[in-house]
């Protein structure tokens, strides 16, 4: 072998063992055996000046040097490419033995289980649940209601009014009271019926008071019904919402819409009577509203109050839900808090 050849053969193993990355093996390519200007391409090219003995073994041998670089740089980048799979593949594997991430699944506001809680109670004394609207005219919010004209539950302090002038037409319900109207023109008595929702007041928040807030109203019609009747339901009904142990006690008090009325009021949620800052030291919380449904509203719907009569109550869920959990501030049912909401699970 000429001395020429042996040469290149050795720089060619030199360059080939310092090749550490795929780009140095392309580089090595086109330096030997590219079609333009590789060494090796360029070597044969010098054939022609050879005597035809001289050309026959040198090109056999140039030729077999051509072979064993073509292949050794083959190899070579075949190596590279194999290991650049190798590492893909490590990075795209997943372990199918790893726990799973677990979805968390959303649940009931505290507010919606009291509903519901409540609804099963009224099914379970006779009453049919009732929905209603939230925006009213002044028919039902005001007129059909006895409430006369300047009635402070009329004035723009008290009531969201949609334009925010008390003239206007419709207004956000501040009570679930309307739901007596639309019970009784959907029906002629005897009548039991429920209505849960939300009603609107300009109220300042504090721990028993929120501007939005939910109310249940009851209401029966019947023959020969008394207040003996009112008391007794509302009892049983608290009874089976809290316990046997949950006293509640009636107060004479004055709503247009029943006559007599009166207030009914629950041991303090917070300190179970002893007398607190939560039900301002009394040991009683408010529950609701409560009377005899005055004739007037009867007679408003087509019902012969000589015929008829009946009782009607209306409870803040708000506060009964902050008796049933311990809540020490109702406010914490609207504030969205995750941390708060997640114990209702
Ligand atoms: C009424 O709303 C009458 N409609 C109740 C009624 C119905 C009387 C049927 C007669 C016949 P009152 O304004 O007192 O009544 O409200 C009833 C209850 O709602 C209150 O006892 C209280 O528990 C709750 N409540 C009132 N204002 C708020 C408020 N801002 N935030 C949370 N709860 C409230």
């Amino acid at each position: 072998m000429s001395d020429r050849i042996t040469q290149l053969r050795t720089d060619f193993e030199r360059e080939l063992s310092a090749a550490t990355a795929e780009a140095d093996a392309t580089a090595l390519r086109d330096r030997w055996v590219g079609r333009k200007g590789g060494l090796l391409t360029a070597e044969m090219k010098t054939l022609g000046k050879l005597s035809p003995e001289e050309r026959k073994t040198t090109g056999a041998e140039l030729n077999e040097l051509k072979n064993y670089v073509e292949s050794a740089i083959e190899t070579l980048l075949g190596e590279f490419a194999a290991k650049r799979e190798a590492e893909q593949l490590a990075k795209e594997r997943i372990d199918v033995t790893l726990p799973g991430r677990r979805v968390q699944a959303g649940h009931l506001h505290p507010i919606t289980l009291l509903r519901q809680k409540i609804e099963d109670i009224f099914v379970s004394m006779g009453y049919e649940i009732e929905d209603g609207p939230e925006i009213e005219t002044h028919f039902y919010n005001f007129e059909a209601l006895n409430i006369p004209e300047n009635h402070p539950a009329r004035s723009p302090q008290d009531t969201f009014y949609l334009a925010g002038e008390r003239t206007t037409e419709l207004a956000l319900r501040s009570q679930t009271s309307t739901m007596q109207i639309h019970a009784m023109q959907k029906r002629t008595p005897p009548l039991r019926v429920a209505a849960p929702g939300r009603v609107f007041r300009r109220d300042t928040p504090d721990a028993t008071h929120n501007p939005m807030f939910y109310q249940v109203e009851g209401l029966l019609i019947d023959r020969g019904i008394t207040l003996g009747d009112l008391k007794g339901t509302v009892e049983e009904f608290v009874r089976r919402l809290f316990g046997p142990d949950t006293k509640t006690r009636f107060r004479p008090s004055y709503f247009p819409f029943v006559e007599p009325g009166a207030e009914i009021d629950y041991t303090c949620f917070k300190c179970g009577g002893s007398g607190c800052r939560v039900c301002k030291g009394s040991g009683w919380i408010e529950m609701g509203g409560s009377g005899m449904v005055h004739p007037n509203v009867l007679r408003v719907v087509g019902i012969d109050p000589e015929e008829f009569t009946g009782f009607a109550f209306g409870l803040g869920l708000d506060r009964l839900c902050a008796l049933m959990y311990g809540l020490d501030d109702i406010r914490l049912l609207y504030e969205n808090d995750v941390r708060f909401l997640e114990q209702f699970r």
